[in-house]
């Protein structure tokens, strides 16, 4: 290859290296979608919220790295991860629904803030039409992009927006 010419993404041994990474972080809770309280949030299961961003970053070229946990510190942990994978250049963006901690947390708030990551602040349910102590968010001052009340189907565009950060 020429000194001048680009490396195709999709392309060679290391492809799988050089395709752009969608990490989508949930929260507390969001493993019981599906089981409870589907006029709020739908019927599917976390399973298939999966299905649905792995889809829609094999349809807009990215690679979808999906998790969920019930522990602040693990978001935190997995933020300073991303942090280092977006240092690397392989991180398109992050999804993150973090939850009720969306509301409680300085230190989701600082971790954004400190790594600079790009975030997308995801709600399935449209949280300012809800109880008043849903309506603040200490992720939003430190988002990128927030995004609220599309039900799961949110998480697909998401992934799209996220998709154009990258290739932006
Ligand atoms: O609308 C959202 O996505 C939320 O982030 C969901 C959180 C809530 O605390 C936020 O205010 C808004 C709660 C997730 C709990 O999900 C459950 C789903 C089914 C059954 C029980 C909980």
């Amino acid at each position: 290859m020429a000194a001048t010419q680009k490396p195709k993404r999709g392309v060679g041994p290391s492809a799988e290296l050089a395709v752009p990474v969608v990490l989508v972080l949930n929260g507390p809770n969001l493993n019981l979608l599906g089981t409870r309280e589907p006029a709020v949030y739908g019927s599917q299961t976390l399973a298939d919220v999966q299905a649905l961003c792995e889809q829609a970053a094999r349809a807009n070229g990215l690679q979808c790295d999906f998790r969920q946990t019930n522990h602040e510190g693990t978001l935190v942990d997995w933020l300073h991860e991303a942090g280092r994978l977006q240092a690397g250049g392989r991180l398109a963006g992050v999804i993150l629904n973090a939850g009720a901690y969306t509301h409680t947390s300085v230190a989701l708030h600082d971790a954004i803030k400190g790594t600079g990551v790009a975030v997308l602040e995801l709600h399935i349910s449209n949280v300012h039409a809800r109880e008043a102590f849903r309506h603040h968010s200490y992720i939003s001052p430190v988002a990128r992009a927030v995004m609220a009340g599309f039900g799961v189907a949110g998480y697909a565009l998401a992934v799209a927006a996220v998709a154009g950060w990258a290739s932006a």
